[in-house]
């Protein structure tokens, strides 16, 4: 395993465009980016905070993971993402230690980075992704 970095910090919200506003004029960052990703049904919003990003994720589907996690448990930081050189390799490693995957292969996800996610039973409940 060879984690380099804090690659994103992801925060659920139920409104992209309200969240930026605190990201943008409280805390005084710049959003460089937005995208929409249809495979995971979310709208995201990214800031660089030094090496690491905040990615703002907005459901755009009822059934998104993301809702659903919103209807749980109210918005907030829904899932950390670790940079790595490569996702696939990292995923096996940590199969092969018995921590259950959600993507057993890496897939596209935001800004065109290989990532994959790992259950949060498996992870003292944090939901965690590497990407590459
Ligand atoms: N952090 C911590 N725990 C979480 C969680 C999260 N983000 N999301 C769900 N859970 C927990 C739930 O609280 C629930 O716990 P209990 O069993 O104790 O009640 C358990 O995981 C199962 O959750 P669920 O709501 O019943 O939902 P599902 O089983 O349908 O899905 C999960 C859970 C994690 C597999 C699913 O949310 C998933 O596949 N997530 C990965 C994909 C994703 O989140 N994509 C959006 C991000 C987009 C991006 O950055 O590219």
């Amino acid at each position: 395993m060879n984690i380099t970095h804090i690659e994103h910090i992801g925060i659920a919200v139920e409104n992209l465009e309200e969240a930026k506003k605190y990201y943008q004029e409280i805390l005084g960052l710049e959003c460089y980016a937005e995208e929409e990703i249809p495979d995971q049904k979310v709208k995201t919003a990214f800031f660089k905070v030094g090496q690491t990003k905040i990615e703002l994720l907005e459901p755009t589907s009822s059934d998104s993971p993301v809702a659903k996690f919103i209807n749980k448990k109210g918005q907030g930081i829904h899932h950390i993402a670790f940079a790595n050189p490569d996702t696939d390799e990292a995923l096996k490693e940590v199969e092969n230690k018995g921590i259950k995957l959600i993507d057993k292969k890496s897939r596209k996800g935001a800004e065109n980075l290989n990532i994959g996610f790992l259950h949060p039973k498996f992870t003292f409940g944090v939901l965690t992704e590497f990407c590459s």
